[in-house]
């Protein structure tokens, strides 16, 4: 009594105290931190209370890291990394069997490839508005489109280009995401073969592929994608037509020089030669109508893929050029569909092209010639609508939600302009850190700009940052565009790979789930074969192979003991049993290269050979319960002529009746708290809370388990077993405290979001 006094006092005078120090006012934190005005405005306009939500969702392609990245906007806070090209531990990715088939779709003629250059995220679209469900980003390196379902935000297929060597320009789609496109970059032959240089011009080529996406099944139809070819003109970034422009496409090129370098041959390198005309070509398709050809068979197979040869191609009159300036980077094609704008890095201009202009010049038939190919070069004058000085070095441009109001990244002058493309004037700068690339407004390249924010994806960090070494991180600024003023935010460090390009969703339009259906290849989006129900745990052995169908649940790995022969090809098949959310339990084994994640409901495998003899401790990865430490079993490899002759001997403490006595009196207490707890969520209209109804499945399921160790135990000491019988209701006690772990989360829950207390009849 005396001591429990004590501490009540103790914990007020603590309390005195911490109160006389907490009264530091925001004047008192602004002058302590050194803060200004404006500096609170920018943290109060970012700030996302603990708990809260941003307003916007990103997804930034991961450059070399072959990773997306996900973070919220304005919170800038980082919410995850999705693994695409290259095997990343947390997630499983490139670990378990599942995912390690769709990156094996990723092998180029036959070779692994590990990683990827990820450039281009685009957001699935339908009627042109951003429809939340799937993404896609390309790999430059290894010309690759993944498809990532926003269900659930993993990869789920990878398709390898069958004719380029390089690409750039994807990912982007139609407006119903019908097609995907990905421009070549780097001219190379078509077929996997040694063409030498001297035959540049005649055999190396350059094209865009229109990958058909097959919404229904969320994966891309390779055969029946198409690849409409070009000349080796260092084709670079694309964007489909919409609206008025829809069925069209276009295409940046960056080197229609044609040049070669060779610094070691004594020539100017590649970077004199593709600069020096002042202006290169963009390409002009008429996908719609390629889609049309390939359908009445005038494709030709080169790799076993369809392609439109330049020749069908000027002959359906599906391609034509039209010269830009000077260098070009971006290629914008606006909300409406009118008007498309493209910059040269090169150049000081950003020029805006008319779609009209261009249809009325193409139907007129006016060109200004052909290229070497014998494809119609437009007139430039005929196609532009205007030019505007943006500054030097203009790269890429997004829309606003005003309209006519855009703004374009100027690499050279490290700024962002703002200006306006229908009548042709500057309307603000903003100076960024440093040497902007891609920038991105909220929904920017839908046709449902809505402004806000603006994201500047910085090429360099320089001094923004603590300095952590050479290698930088990367920077990312939060730029407000609602007012006339552009205004500097937050500045955000990426520590992974340099992000291309990102495209913002407004986080309302996502809908992820947060469990899989029981049993769930999450890779094929199926049941999966080796789903394994509670209490149907196997291992199915056959010679020289051990497979094991097996569970994890708080907080138990079931088999905790697999006994193979060295040489045994070791099959593992895991299903998280938790329909908690949250509730992921990962599986590691020492030695074995072997590391899952294991998200509720999941089923994942891996494959091992077990080659040498020994003892192999495995474990759960996820902090999962107050027992998860406990999570553990063992993988033993016997020798293939080991002669098992020991005496089985007890391992362990051994318990009395007295053990189990005073177990069952602890149990039936705790009974008596969670009964408490229950009656008072039952009390409340908990129903009208989903996060609760799913807490309650949940503390049902411990108290089912509760009920089965309980029967367990009664049985043991029934016999006598006092042994088994203390250990039963230790286990019966392990779900009790999960359930009421549970129970006092819902109750929580309900206390902070308002429930109230059901009208007793
Ligand atoms: Cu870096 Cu779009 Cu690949 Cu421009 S790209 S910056
Ligand atoms: Cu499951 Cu820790």
């Amino acid at each position: 009594m005396v001591n429990l006094r004590k501490l009540v006092l103790l914990t007020a005078a603590l309390a005195i105290t911490a109160n006389v120090f907490a009264v530091e006012s925001l004047e008192d934190v602004m002058k302590r931190r050194g803060l200004t005005e404006k500096n609170v405005l920018a943290a109060a306009k970012t700030y996302v209370p603990t708990g809260g939500r941003d307003e916007y969702i990103a997804f930034s392609s991961g450059g070399q890291s072959g990773h997306v990245l996900v973070y919220g906007i304005p919170s800038m806070r980082i919410l995850k990394y999705i693994a695409v090209f290259t095997p990343e531990p947390w997630q499983g990715y490139g670990f378990d069997d599942e995912s390690k088939a769709v990156l094996a779709e990723g092998k180029i003629q036959g070779k692994d490839i590990n990683y990827g250059d990820t450039h281009h995220p685009a957001l699935s679209e339908t009627d042109g508005k951003y429809d939340g469900k799937f993404l896609f980003i390309n790999d430059k390196a290894n010309p690759r489109i993944a498809v990532i379902d926003l269900h659930d935000f993993e990869t789920k297929q990878i398709v390898v280009n069958p004719v380029f060597k390089s690409s750039h320009g994807g990912a982007f789609v139609t407006e119903n995401t019908e097609y995907i496109i990905e421009a070549a970059q780097y001219p190379a032959p078509f077929e996997n073969e040694y063409v030498p240089l001297e035959k540049f011009n005649e055999r190396y080529r350059g094209g865009m592929t229109y990958w058909k996406f097959d919404r229904k099944i969320g994966r891309i139809d390779a055969s029946k994608s198409f690849t409409v070819m070009a000349p080796p003109y260092s084709q670079d970034l694309s964007d489909f037509g919409k609206g008025p422009s829809s069925g069209w496409s276009f295409t940046n090129s960056f080197c229609s020089e044609r040049y070669v370098g060779g610094i070691m041959q004594n020539k100017p390198p590649f970077e004199a030669g593709c600069s020096a005309k002042d202006t290169d070509f963009l390409h002009v398709v008429n996908w719609k109508k390629a889609a049309e050809l390939v359908a009445a068979g005038k494709a030709t197979k080169i790799n076993g893929h369809n392609v439109i040869t330049i020749e069908t191609a000027v002959k359906e009159g599906i391609i034509f050029l039209i010269p830009e300036p000077k260098s070009p980077h971006g290629v914008d094609v606006s909300p409406d569909g009118k008007y498309l704008i493209v910059s040269g890095k090169l150049d000081s201009h950003a020029s805006v092209f008319s779609f009209a202009k261009i249809q009325a010049a193409i139907q007129s038939g006016s060109f200004e010639g052909k290229d070497n190919y014998g494809i119609p070069i437009i007139k430039m004058q005929d196609a532009l609508h205007l030019q505007v000085q943006v500054g030097l070095g203009p790269l890429h441009t997004q829309y606003d939600s005003k309209k006519c109001v855009v703004y374009t990244s100027i690499y050279v002058d490290s700024q962002v302009t703002k200006w306006d493309y229908c009548e042709g004037k500057v309307l603000d700068k903003i100076s960024i850190h440093y040497n902007i690339g891609h920038l991105m407004t909220m929904q920017g390249d839908s046709v449902e700009p809505e402004g806000k924010y603006l994201v500047a994806l910085n090429k360099l960090a320089i001094d923004r940052f603590n300095p952590v070494g050479p290698l930088h991180p990367q920077n990312h600024q939060l730029i407000d565009i609602s007012g006339d003023k552009m205004e500097l935010l937050y500045d955000m460090p990426l520590p992974l790979g340099e992000p291309h390009y990102a495209v913002a969703i407004n986080a309302k339009t996502l809908k992820p789930g947060v469990r899989y259906r029981s049993g769930w290849n999450s890779r094929t989006d199926k049941k999966s074969k080796f789903k394994t129900r509670a209490g149907r745990e196997k291992i199915v052995r056959t010679p020289g192979k051990v497979e094991v169908f097996g569970t994890t649940i708080r907080s138990h790995i079931t088999p905790e003991i697999i006994e193979v022969t060295e040489g045994d090809e070791v099959e593992l098949h895991f299903t998280n049993l938790e329909r908690a959310e949250d509730e992921t339990h990962g599986f590691a084994m020492y030695g074995q290269n072997v590391n899952l994640s294991l998200e509720p409901g999941k089923t994942v495998s891996t494959t091992f050979i077990a080659d040498k003899a020994g003892v192999y401790p495995y474990y759960c990865t996820e902090f999962c319960s107050a027992l998860h430490l406990e999570m553990e079993g063992y993988l033993l490899v016997k020798p293939k002529d080991y002669n098992d002759d020991t005496k089985k001997s007890s391992v362990g403490a051994t318990y009395t009746k007295a053990d189990y006595e005073k177990q069952v009196k602890e149990n039936i207490a705790t009974q008596a708290i969670i009964d408490q707890v229950v009656g008072i969520i039952l009390g409340q209209n908990y129903k009208d809370f989903p996060p609760v109804v799913a807490l309650v499945e949940d503390a049902v399921d411990q108290l089912g388990f509760a009920k089965e160790a309980k029967a367990k135990a009664d049985a043991a000491a029934a016999k006598e077993d006092w042994q088994n019988a203390t250990l039963w209701a230790g286990q019966w006690w392990q779900y009790q405290v999960k359930a009421a772990d549970i129970g006092l989360r819902a109750k929580t829950y309900l206390e902070q979001h308002g429930a109230v207390k059901l009208d007793k009849k």
